[in-house]
């Protein structure tokens, strides 16, 4: 029995098998040839009569909907979310005062600037969307992989989306921030400093969707039975805690496989390694409101840990695939107006426009305005109102009236009661003149971008560089990569003069582009910019074994023992493996046993694994001299993986040139194969050996020499 059983069970009575049964036409009409069309004699013209070709064919004109403007590439599944104490005291919200509950969720995982069928590993944010089916109605948190975004209200979004998509004259890059436009429009509006370092950062390459952060970004309201309210940011802590790919690495698998997270996500759930993320919460009392830095209602600014605590509420539980992509992963359409009793909006401009966009835009995706009647969306709780009719209407509703007030059906259906579920908007104080402006407490655009760089460790920091460097190299105009390093000052110089070496420039802190964003700003006491948040980097985060994927490289003549101990240590693990060699089919060893290898080293490749093990063999010399295999350990030696070598296989550590033996586990003859084992899981667990020293006389170098 799964938890989520109820939204499952909606969705099974919309589901058709076609396990069985006779071939017909959408009228139900037998068809008894579906391969030949209807053609006056056997060599002649295909005839206009032919209403099962017409039929057949229309419908496959048909098949696509428009892909989403923005997070065009994503994945799906279901699940539920259960809250661990009840949070009456400050909301009201059903479906987290009652731990006993278990909610039913679809979450949806994207990219935003790639189409639908571009690359998972791209540079880039990503969606992490949660639609919970609450008792109270459908309830949608619709946030990111990062908890800032690059503007600070949304009449800009046209803007940035516009400039980040391919360029309209050749439509290139895909799904790339590395060109003109995209740097253009950045290094015109300041407040995209804080997201941009983000988006440097390794957080725009995560390893698996089962291993990022969520973020619900904006500022929302809490409000409880007596109608008290406090300030709220959402957050989805990964149990798996939080990893990232290699930039090298996410470059080869986008090239290798397209669909590496999306495979990643389907199949854990499949193996039952269910994706679980923790809620968080923090909790900001409105009497607080001003004491920071910041604005709280400043959507490119976040709240640092340290300083509002996460408090760990629930957990989210990915169990179930879908059966069907399109019916559910492309048909769901989130959205951040969708809510319920107890939780509410702020004043956050960016978000007061996300409320309009999304019902508007699933509009024209979905065709029309019945979408919500589509299974995936259909909320568990009854849908009662006096909207009728229009394209794609999916139910037949009876009876003479749909107004309100009426006096043919009893005023039914009826304004919900007092003691009714239903939503009252919390009685915000409102006194402003009408303006088209921005608040001055949203001008500090520099303080969290330091913050966020000194919370940085040495390898996050050499990352950002690199991609800043890779990035503002493929940009084709001097000037946007000049006024990119002279805004970069400002958040930190020696990241400047770093970028600014690598493209050949001189930065400028004194330049127009430099100074842009800073006007009437002065950083104040209370500044955030030498503040450090250990919560902000990759470093700190939980690591472990469970569910790694590990290459075992055997050929013939390995050793058994040495096989047979890895693998099960890797099985008792958690974690699961492939056995890699040469070819396909039985390998033999030494002592004459044998292991079936379903992968090859040119099937596959390094990068789809945590980490590498060789079990010595008599064909070890021939194993150092084969370029595939020399290539496979030195790029796992470049992404700072765990390599593990038994006995001979040890000499392949000069073949491949691991000049630092930073989590290179070894151990020649003879083998402890208990001892070598622990530590090469060890060494697993503790995730990629960032600290390893790369240089390129290693790896590439040798690989040349063969
Ligand atoms: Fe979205 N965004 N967005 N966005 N967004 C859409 O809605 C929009 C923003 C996010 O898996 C669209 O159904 C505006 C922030 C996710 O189906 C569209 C603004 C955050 C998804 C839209 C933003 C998001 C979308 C396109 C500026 C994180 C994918 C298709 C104010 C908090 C949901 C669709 C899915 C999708 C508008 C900014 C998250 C056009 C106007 C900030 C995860 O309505």
């Amino acid at each position: 029995m799964q938890a989520n059983d109820e939204k499952l069970s909606q969705l099974e009575k919309a589901t058709v098998t076609h396990a069985s049964g006779r071939l017909t036409t959408n009228q139900g009409l037998g068809v008894s040839n579906t391969d030949d069309s209807l053609k006056a004699g056997k060599r002649g013209k295909t005839l206009m009569e032919d209403f099962m070709f017409r039929e057949k064919i229309t419908h496959f004109d048909h098949e696509r909907i428009p892909e989403r403007i923005v997070h065009a590439r994503g994945s799906g599944a279901h699940g539920y979310f259960q809250v661990y104490k009840s949070l009456s005291n400050i909301t009201k919200a059903h479906f987290l005062s009652d731990p006993s509950l278990k909610t039913p969720v679809f979450a949806r995982f994207s990219t935003v600037a790639g189409f639908r069928g571009s690359a998972d590993t791209v540079r880039d944010i990503r969606g992490f969307a949660v639609k919970f089916y609450t008792k109270e109605g459908n309830y949608d948190i619709v946030g990111n992989n990062m908890p800032v975004f690059f503007l600070q209200d949304a009449i800009k979004f046209p803007d940035l989306i516009h400039a980040v998509k391919p360029e309209p004259n050749n439509e290139m890059p895909q799904a790339a921030s590395a060109h003109d436009t995209f740097w253009d429009f950045v290094t015109s509006t300041p407040e995209t400093m804080h997201n941009l370092m983000w988006l440097m950062s390794p957080r725009a390459l995560p390893q698996s969707y089962r291993m990022m952060e969520g973020f619900g970004i904006h500022t929302f309201r809490f409000v409880n039975e007596a109608g008290e309210s406090k300030f709220v940011k959402f957050h989805w802590k990964p149990l798996l805690g939080l990893h990232s790919l290699v930039w090298d690495e996410a470059q080869t698998i986008a090239g290798k496989d397209g669909d590496f997270n999306r495979r990643d996500l389907w199949d854990n759930i499949e193996n039952g390694n269910f994706a679980e993320f923790e809620f968080g919460i923090q909790v900001l009392d409105p009497q607080d409101e001003f004491k920071f830095d910041f604005d709280i209602l400043d959507p490119t600014k976040l709240w640092p840990e340290e300083m509002i605590p996460v408090q760990r509420v629930g957990k989210l539980t990915l169990n179930k695939n879908p059966e069907n992509f399109f019916a559910e992963t492309e048909q769901v359409a989130f959205c951040p107006a969708n809510i319920v009793p107890g939780i509410d909006f702020t004043n956050d401009p960016l978000l007061q426009g996300r409320l309009f966009s999304y019902l508007d835009t699933q509009l024209s995706r979905l065709g029309g305005p019945n979408f919500h009647q589509i299974p995936i969306n259909r909320p568990l709780v009854d849908v009662n109102n006096n909207q009728r009719d229009g394209i794609h209407r999916m139910t037949i509703d009876k009876g003479q009236t749909a107004y309100y007030p009426n006096s043919l059906n009893n005023n039914e259906p009826h304004a919900a009661g007092k003691r009714e579920s239903h939503f009252e908007h919390f009685m915000e104080k409102i006194d402003g003149q009408v303006i088209r402006e921005r608040s001055e407490s949203f001008r500090d655009h520099y303080s969290q971008p330091a913050m966020f760089w000194n919370s940085m460790s040495d390898y996050e920091k050499q990352h950002l560089i690199d991609a800043f460097a890779f990035e503002l190299g493929k940009c084709k105009t001097k000037e946007i990569r000049q006024k990119a390093v002279d805004m970069i000052t400002n958040i930190d110089m020696s990241l400047a003069c770093q970028v600014a070496n690598k493209l050949g420039i001189t930065p400028n802190k004194d330049s127009e582009a430099a100074r842009a964003g800073q006007t009437n700003f002065t950083v104040s006491d209370k500044s955030l910019r030498n503040f450090v948040s250990s919560a902000l980097s990759e470093a700190n985060t939980p690591k472990s074994a469970k569910t790694a994927k590990v290459a075992v490289v055997i050929e013939d003549g390995y050793n058994a023992s040495h096989f047979d101990a890895v693998t099960r240590a890797i099985t008792d693990a958690g974690a699961t493996f492939d056995v890699v060699s040469s070819k396909l089919g039985r390998i033999s060893s030494a002592d004459g046993k044998s292991a079936e290898a379903n992968q090859t080293l040119a099937t596959t490749s390094s990068v789809f694994y945590n980490a590498v093990f060789v079990p010595c063999g008599k064909e070890i010399d021939n194993m150092g001299k084969n370029r595939d295999l020399i290539h496979f350990l030195g790029e796992a030696y470049r992404h700072y993986k765990t390599i593990g070598l038994a006995g001979e296989a040890t000499t392949l550590a000069d073949a491949a040139g691991f000049d630092d033996k930073t989590g290179i586990v070894m151990m020649g003859e003879p083998v402890d194969t208990f001892k070598l084992t622990s530590s090469f899981i060890t060494s697993l667990a503790e995730g990629r050996h960032y600290t390893r020293q790369i240089t390129n006389s290693m790896a590439y170098a040798k690989l040349n020499t063969l």
